[in-house]
């Protein structure tokens, strides 16, 4: 059997697949603050990235915990996933559950790292994403 192309092809989006760590200490979530120069500037999001080819999201989110905190994190599990549009791109998000890792927090590339409450997390100026699903996010903080 052979493909058959036609000339009105099926229009594709663009998915963008994103995983961030809830990482907690003492009732508190890491959150950090994105540098001047990235998309979303200043906004305070939880640390993550996009996932490489060939890694999987655990792998992914380690990676990125390691280049962003500076720490080995042991990935624990899939809280919560939800989708959000950037304009005509998507994004698929997955929010781990980060309670244990090894070494030292120090930022790598944010601006600033906070530990927030859930009440501190609402006040903060986050991606319109996280704005979005923040009702979901507390509830599984
Ligand atoms: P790169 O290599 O500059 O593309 O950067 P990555 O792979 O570190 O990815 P990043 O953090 O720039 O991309 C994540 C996208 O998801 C970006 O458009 C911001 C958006 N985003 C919205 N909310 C969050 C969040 O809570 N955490 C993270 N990490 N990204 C978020």
């Amino acid at each position: 059997m052979s493909l058959k192309t036609t000339t009105t092809q099926k229009k594709y989006n663009v998915w963008i697949p994103v995983v961030a760590g809830l990482m907690h200490r003492q009732g508190k979530v890491l959150v950090g603050q994105r540098p001047e120069g990235a998309s979303l500037p200043k906004t305070w999001e939880f640390p993550g990235g996009k996932i490489e080819l060939g890694e999987s999201p655990e792998e992914a989110l380690a990676r990125e915990l390691k280049e962003e905190l500076g720490i080995e994190a042991e990935i624990g599990a899939l809280k919560f996933a939800a989708t959000h549009a950037y304009g005509k791109t998507g994004i698929l998000f997955l929010f781990f559950d980060v309670k244990y890792w090894k070494g030292q927090i120090k930022p790598q590339q944010h601006l600033d790292l906070r530990w927030v409450s859930p009440k501190e997390l609402s006040s903060l100026e986050l991606p319109e994403a996280n704005t979005k699903f923040l009702s979901q996010i507390l509830e599984v903080l």
